[in-house]
């Protein structure tokens, strides 16, 4: 049975203890999630290296996961963002954890030029339904997570990228604002949101599918 596939990722140069990968463990292992889809995801927890998306990712996809939620850091950003599409490009900039650049400026030279995740605004209005204040964002970088992404959308299944924060720049409730609990808590319990999102949307896609045939 194809289950819905949960991505993070390991360390990187600028960020030596990556949170999306503990986040992506612990949300593939909640009791919470598993009820609420009936069955336990498949997690993967990716390292932060170019060669990575052809050894671990492209096998994991192989699988045909029902959907993919993807996780990943961006440091300087202060909120949550829901990439709603990946681009063909990449920075020749930035080195991957084995020292790497990337010797092309597209990362798929016959691909399309942008690839669009039709989940990511609902999964959007999920996770702020889920307290969570989280925006849309138009740009999930030139490096591995929207390398990743692009990898995963051409797939087709129901995909979305998270990009959180460091947990540490997050805003603490206010003295008196109620019970400070740590980010890694509430995005795991929010993001169990966004799975659901993705898993309804594959199931009703497949029910489409079944009732046309
Ligand atoms: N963030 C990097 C790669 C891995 C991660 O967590 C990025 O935004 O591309």
């Amino acid at each position: 049975m194809s289950r819905l596939l949960i991505t993070g990722f390991g360390p990187f140069p600028t960020v030596p203890d990556n949170p999306s990968g503990r986040l992506a463990r612990r949300l593939a292992g909640s009791p919470h999630l598993r009820l609420i889809l009936g069955q336990a995801p498949d997690c993967l927890v990716l390292d932060t290296r170019y060669g990575a998306l052809d050894t671990q990712l492209a096998p994991a996809l192989a699988k045909r996961p029902l959907a993919v939620l993807m996780i990943g850091v961006a440091a300087r950003r202060p909120r949550i963002c829901v990439e709603t599409h990946a681009v063909n490009r990449l920075s020749r900039l930035f080195p991957d954890a084995d020292g790497r650049v990337s010797r092309t400026l597209a990362f798929d030279p016959g691909g399309p030029a942008q690839r669009l995740s039709p989940a990511a605004s609902q999964v959007r209005i999920a996770l702020r339904r889920a307290g969570l204040d989280a925006a849309a964002s138009r740009d999930a970088g030139r490096y591995l997570c929207n390398a990743s992404y692009y990898r995963v959308l051409e797939q087709g299944c129901p995909a979305v990228f998270l990009h959180i924060p460091m947990p540490s720049r997050t805003p603490r409730p206010k003295a008196g604002g109620g019970r400070c609990r740590p980010a890694l808590d509430l995005w795991a319990e929010a993001f169990a949101e966004a799975a659901r999102v993705l898993v309804l949307r594959s199931r009703m896609s497949a029910g489409r599918q079944a009732h046309s045939r």
